[in-house]
């Protein structure tokens, strides 16, 4: 080896041991900052699919907004369903600070080359599922996500706080949905707890695979990109949720539910990863539907960037005169 590559071996070395040492003492990363390629990749792919994920996420609750059963509960869901659209663009804009475009991130989603979370793949049956979702599927969000708030790279910190604010709202107005159910007649109980029992199992597998599975968790938890693995957050939910399902009167569909005097946690049953992984690979039950509607979407808002665009030229060449 020559001494010239000798030297510059040494101190790529040296630059990655110090990113290192930053990230040991909880020292923010931020975009013009040295970062290993690995690092820059990893969250360009977590942000990326976690932005696709509040987008898409935003179809299975839009579904409601016209049956919604009163109109206090439409202008709520509609408030929601636009607070989701917000985290997707704070998202985008942060995964934008690290060199990717967001027209890359979208043309990846829509040529389905970029994952979503697993979740927005089942059908919106009821209005109960409106609650199951605030509940149990913003809920997980919560608990995945207040973690993230503390995540070694500074733009995605950041969003993350404003959007653990808005999840929490929402968590609880799922909660009340449901709440109001099973106090009401026995179908309205029927229905709530059939929504429990359709979005529990889908809600915990959002987590992502178990630890021993999960190819990116050891690197990431050494980035303090993430602070907790899948089964810790996917524990402290399940645990959670016990309790809560409790304030309900209903259930939780899994037989093996039982707290561990030990453990001081909750075990549970085995979870179906040959479901998730059939979902995440794109055969789950909305796949397809979702993905078309995306597409479709993004479509009919051409005109709606174009007109954009065409404003912002005319007042930049109107600044540029005055
Ligand atoms: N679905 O090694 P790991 C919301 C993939 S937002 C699909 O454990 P990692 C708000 C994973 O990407 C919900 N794919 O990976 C809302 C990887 O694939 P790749 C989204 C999944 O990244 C509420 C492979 O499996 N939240 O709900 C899933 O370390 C209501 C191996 O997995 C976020 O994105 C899954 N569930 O950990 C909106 C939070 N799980 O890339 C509307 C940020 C795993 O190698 C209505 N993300 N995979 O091809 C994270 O915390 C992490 O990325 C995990 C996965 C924990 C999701």
């Amino acid at each position: 080896m020559s001494t010239f590559v000798q030297i510059t071996v040494l101190m790529s070395s040296a630059i990655e041991t110090g990113f290192q040492e930053k990230i040991d003492q909880d020292i923010r990363i931020e975009p013009r900052d040295w970062m290993p390629e690995a690092y820059r990749k990893t969250l360009i792919r977590q942000i990326s699919q976690h932005a696709h994920s509040e987008i898409v996420g935003m179809l299975p609750e839009a579904n409601w907004i016209t049956r919604a059963p009163t109109l206090k509960r439409k202008a709520t869901l509609i408030a929601k369903v636009q607070d989701e659209a917000g985290h997707g663009l704070y998202l985008y804009s942060s995964a934008e600070t690290l060199g990717v475009s967001r027209e890359e991130m979208i043309d990846q989603l829509h040529q389905g080359k970029a994952k979503y979370s697993s979740i927005f793949n089942y059908p919106t049956l009821t209005w109960a599922d409106m609650g199951a979702i605030g509940w149990l599927v913003d809920g997980a969000a919560i608990m995945n996500q207040v973690p993230l708030c503390r995540a070694s790279y500074g733009p995605y910190a950041r969003a993350m706080v404003r959007i653990c604010r808005e999840e929490s709202f929402h968590q609880r107005q799922g909660f009340e949905i449901l709440l109001v159910l099973s106090k009401g007649n026995e179908a309205q109980r029927r229905m709530c707890q059939d929504a429990i029992d359709r979005w529990w199992w889908p809600s915990v597998m959002m987590f992502g695979p178990n630890d021993d599975a999960s190819p990116h968790t050891a690197q990431s938890m050494r980035w303090k990109i993430k602070r907790f693995t899948n089964d810790e957050l996917r524990q402290r939910f399940v645990d959670v949720c016990a309790g809560q399902v409790k304030l309900l009167g209903m259930h939780l569909p899994d037989p093996d539910l039982v707290w561990n005097e030990a453990r001081q946690h909750y075990d549970f049953g085995p979870i179906d990863w040959n479901e998730f992984r059939e979902v995440i690979n794109g055969n789950g039950p909305c796949n397809k539907e979702r993905l078309a509607a995306r597409v479709k979407a993004h479509a009919d808002g051409a005109w709606v960037r174009e007109a954009a665009l065409a404003h912002a030229q005319k007042n930049s060449i109107r600044e540029k005169a005055a």
